[in-house]
C-alpha cells in the first residue's frame, strides 16, 4: 500500500492508524540528529519509539529522506537520522528539500506542519525552541512560534530551555493565541529545571483534560496549536546551581565563537553536555522520555473521545 501524496509518506503503520482512529504521536528527528550526542542518539530514537508502543501508540519520527518528507519511519530510517550528517530542516527548508531530493532533520517547526498535514494531533518534543535572548538585536525567534501559531497540533514540551529568553518566548505565544498548559502545575518549567520565574494562567491535571481542552479549540474553530508544558519530576531534574554555572560557561563561549542563527541552539546544546560531564544528557533524556510518555496518554485520550 502506498500513502503519497506530492509531499508526504505516511508509513503503511501510522497511516492505518489514522485511518482506524488508532492513537498516534508524532516525534521530531532533530532532537535526535542535532539535539543529542552519538551513538546515545540511536538509542533514544529508538527508546521513544518503544515508550509509544508500550501504551498502545504507533510513534510517527518525522524526517525528509532523499526528498520525501516522511511520517513515520522504518528501522533504516531511524539510524539515517541519527547517524547521517543531516541539514537541519525548519518549515522554509521542505521545498528546497523536496525539489533536490535531500535530506533533513526536522525541527519542532517543520514536524509539527508535516505531522499537522497527515492528520496527527498530537507531537512529544524536549523543549520548544523560542525567542532567543538579545532577540531585539538579532531577531532569532524560533520558527517553533509562529508555526505553532498556524499548526493545529498540540506539542508536550518541558517549557523552553533556560538558554533563550522565556519571558519574550511566552509573550509571542500570547500574541499568537497559542493556548498554554501546565500539567499539574502553573510554574513554567524550563527544560532542565521545573520551575522558571514564570506562570502560567492555566493548568489540567490529566491527559483527558488535554483532550477536552483539544475538543473544545476544535469547536471554536482555532487552528493554532496547543503547548502542553510538562515540568520533568523532582527527583529528575537538575542541581540549579551547576545548572546555572554550566550555562553560564556556554554562553560565554557562544559569545566568543561568535556562534549565530540556527547554530546557536546546537551549538549550546553540545557544549553544555560536555561542561556538565554528561549530567545535562540524562536529564534532557529523562525530560523526552517523559513527555514521550504523557503524549502518549493524550493521545489515546483523543482518539477515545473521538470514538465516542
Ligand atoms: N530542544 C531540545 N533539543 C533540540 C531542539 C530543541 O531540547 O534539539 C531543536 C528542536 O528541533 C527545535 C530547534 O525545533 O532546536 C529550535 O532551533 P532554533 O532555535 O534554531 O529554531
Ligand atoms: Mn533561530
Amino acid at each position: 500500500m502506498t500513502h503519497d501524496s506530492a509531499a508526504l509518506t505516511l508509513s503503511d503503520e501510522v497511516a492505518e492508524s489514522l485511518e482506524t482512529g488508532r492513537p498516534v504521536v508524532a516525534l521530531e528527528s532533530t532532537i535526535i540528529s542535532h539535539g543529542l550526542p552519538r551513538p546515545r542518539n540511536l538509542q533514544a530514537a529508538r527508546e521513544f519509539e518503544a515508550i509509544l508502543r508500550e501504551q498502545g501508540v504507533t510513534p510517527a519520527t518525522v524526517a525528509v529522506l532523499d526528498g520525501v518528507a516522511r511520517i513515520g519511519l522504518d528501522d533504516e530510517g531511524v539510524r539515517r537520522i541519527a547517524e547521517e550528517d543531516l541539514a537541519k530542516a525548519s518549515v522554509r527548508d521542505l521545498p528546497i528539500l523536496a525539489a533536490r531530493g535531500a535530506s533533513g532533520a526536522t525541527t519542532v517547526a517543520a514536524t509539527a506542519h508535516l505531522a499537522a498535514k497527515a492528520g496527527i494531533r498530537v507531537f512529544a518534543t524536549g523543549g520548544l525552541g523560542g525567542v532567543h535572548r538579545g532577540a531585539s538585536e538579532t531577531f532569532d525567534e524560533s520558527a517553533d512560534l509562529t508555526t505553532l501559531a498556524v499548526t493545529p497540533i498540540t506539542v508536550v514540551s518541558a517549557g523552553v530551555k533556560s538558554v533563550l529568553d522565556i519571558a519574550a518566548t511566552l509573550e509571542r505565544l500570547e500574541t499568537w493565541s497559542v493556548p498554554v498548559i501546565g500539567l499539574g502545575t502553573t510554574i513554567f518549567p524550563s527544560f532542565w529545571l521545573r520551575e522558571s520565574e514564570f506562570t502560567l494562567d492555566w493548568a489540567v491535571d490529566t491527559a483527558e483534560q488535554v483532550a477536552d481542552v483539544m475538543a473544545a479549540h476544535d469547536a471554536l474553530g482555532h487552528r493554532q496549536g496547543i503547548v502542553v508544558a510538562n515540568p520533568i519530576p523532582a527527583d529528575q531534574a537538575w542541581d540549579r546551581a551547576e545548572h546555572d554555572a554550566v550555562l553560564q560557561t556556554a554562553f560565554a563561549e557562544a559569545e566568543q565563537h561568535g556562534i549565530r542563527g540556527k547554530a546557536v541552539t546546537p551549538f549550546l546544546l553540545g557544549r553544555i553536555v560536555e561542561l556538565s560531564g554528561g549530567r545535562s544528557l540524562e536529564v534532557n533524556l529523562d525530560l523526552a522520555r517523559n513527555n514521550v510518555r504523557v503524549a502518549g496518554r493524550i493521545a489515546t485520550a483523543w482518539s477515545t473521545r473521538s470514538a465516542s
